[in-house]
């Protein structure tokens, strides 16, 4: 199938954000004026005559229509010129890096990422033949260092970084790696994109866990990567077919369904992790605070530019160590301890120990007494309330 079969009839590009989030993607259904896409729960599809496919639809490994509005809408979303949704972030991230790498290069990564996104460079894509050298990614020079002249295909970081909230300057790490040959891939999870467009910055590829602000209800786990190039869209869309990531329609319906709403809950997201990080600040049992909004954090003059507000992801550390850190986990009651984030609900977790477990001992390690919190939407006085709880305040 063509990338003109299944497009959509309007081109949102220019409309405001939130329009694109509600309508990007998906035209009324023409036979029956149905305004959401349908749950199409079909694996393949009737050929008029052999190779006569309708719309381009051959079989849902390929595409399939629930798949291809939820595509478009994030594509629509990050400015790029094409969207693919994988069964999972860290899927999405697999076929982007099989699709810009192969056996014998070499990647930057993020000295601070995900675990997850870390064990796969280090336990998958390693032994694929992928190699790997850690670089702090608030420090443009430490990336550029990190670079090995003529072997270095891909600059992978987040920003947001996963769990200490560093800021990498998507534009001067774009220049650092076309100079070198290489793409920029930017984990734009923790941003989400309302609140930061990684390919208006130069980013060749912007990926997310949509299990997190995209989807934003915590009901089910996906990834998208988003590019600009189309070569590159082609080597995208060849290796997600080959290696067949790809969500259900069920899934893609929910992901795509937790888009439309993606502006307000972030607005929201966003004032309730102000209001939490004003109580934390200054806060007996409270070490440092660390949210890109402060003015004393190192990449706050960065976020101010390239992001429009500075998301609802806070991380502090504690008073007392780990058993302290832990603690405070395990007492809060609104704040549900558990892993992931970005849903509606607020979630805390113990990096060390839950999401960050598998850089144990690594250069990623991090530090035993920080707790991470996810601020939801719900009250703001409540989740306050919860945390002086928690703290024994
Ligand atoms: O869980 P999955 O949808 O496969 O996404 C992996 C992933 C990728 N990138 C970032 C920045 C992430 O935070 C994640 C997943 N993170 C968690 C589950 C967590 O609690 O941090």
């Amino acid at each position: 199938m063509t990338e003109q079969q299944h497009s959509t009839e309007h081109s949102w590009k220019g409309s405001g954000f939130e329009t694109r989030a509600i309508h990007a993607g998906y035209e009324p259904d023409p036979m029956t004026g149905a305004v959401i896409p349908p749950i199409y729960a079909t694996s393949t599809y009737k050929q008029d005559g052999v190779g006569g496919l309708r719309g381009g639809y051959e079989y849902s490994r390929s595409a399939n229509p629930t798949r291809t509005a939820l595509e478009g809408a994030i594509a629509a979303l990050e400015e790029g010129e094409r969207g693919f949704a994988f069964a999972s972030g860290l899927a999405a991230e697999d076929t982007v890096i099989r699709s810009i790498c192969k056996p014998g290069d070499h990647a930057v990564i993020p000295d601070d990422a995900y675990g997850g996104t870390f064990r796969l460079f280090d336990k998958v894509e390693k032994v694929w033949g992928l190699d790997h050298s850690p670089a702090a990614v608030s420090d443009v020079d430490a990336v550029r260092a990190a670079i090995q002249p003529g072997r270095t295909k891909l600059v992978w970081i987040e920003t947001p970084t996963n769990p200490l909230l560093n800021i990498g300057d998507i534009e001067a790490l774009a220049a650092v790696a076309h100079e070198a040959g290489a793409m920029l891939v930017v984990d734009n999870t923790f941003a989400s994109p309302y609140l930061q467009q990684p390919l208006t910055l130069g980013a060749d590829v912007a990926l997310h866990s949509t299990t997190k602000y995209c989807g934003g209800h915590s009901d089910v786990v996906g990834g998208a990567v988003v590019v600009r190039d189309l070569e590159l869209a082609e080597r995208v869309t060849f290796h997600q077919n080959a290696m067949g990531a790809v969500p259900g329609p069920f899934d893609s319906f929910l992901t795509h369904r937790g888009l439309k709403t993606l502006g307000v809950r972030m607005d929201r997201h966003c004032d309730n992790a102000e209001k939490v990080v004003e109580f934390l600040t200054g806060h007996p049992r409270v070490e440092q605070v660390i949210y890109p909004g402060l003015e004393e954090h190192p990449g706050h003059a960065v976020a101010a530019r390239q992001m429009k507000r500075f998301g609802g992801m806070v991380s502090f550390r504690v008073t007392g160590g780990e058993a302290a850190a832990l603690a405070v986990c395990e007492k809060a009651e609104v704040f549900t301890l558990g892993e992931s984030l970005g849903g509606v609900e607020s979630l805390i977790e113990h990096p060390g120990r839950m999401t960050h477990a598998s850089v144990a001992g690594t250069d990623l390690e991090v530090p035993a007494d920080l707790v991470r919190l996810s601020v939801g939407i719900e009250t703001a006085d409540d989740l306050v309330a919860d945390l002086d709880r928690a703290l024994g305040g």
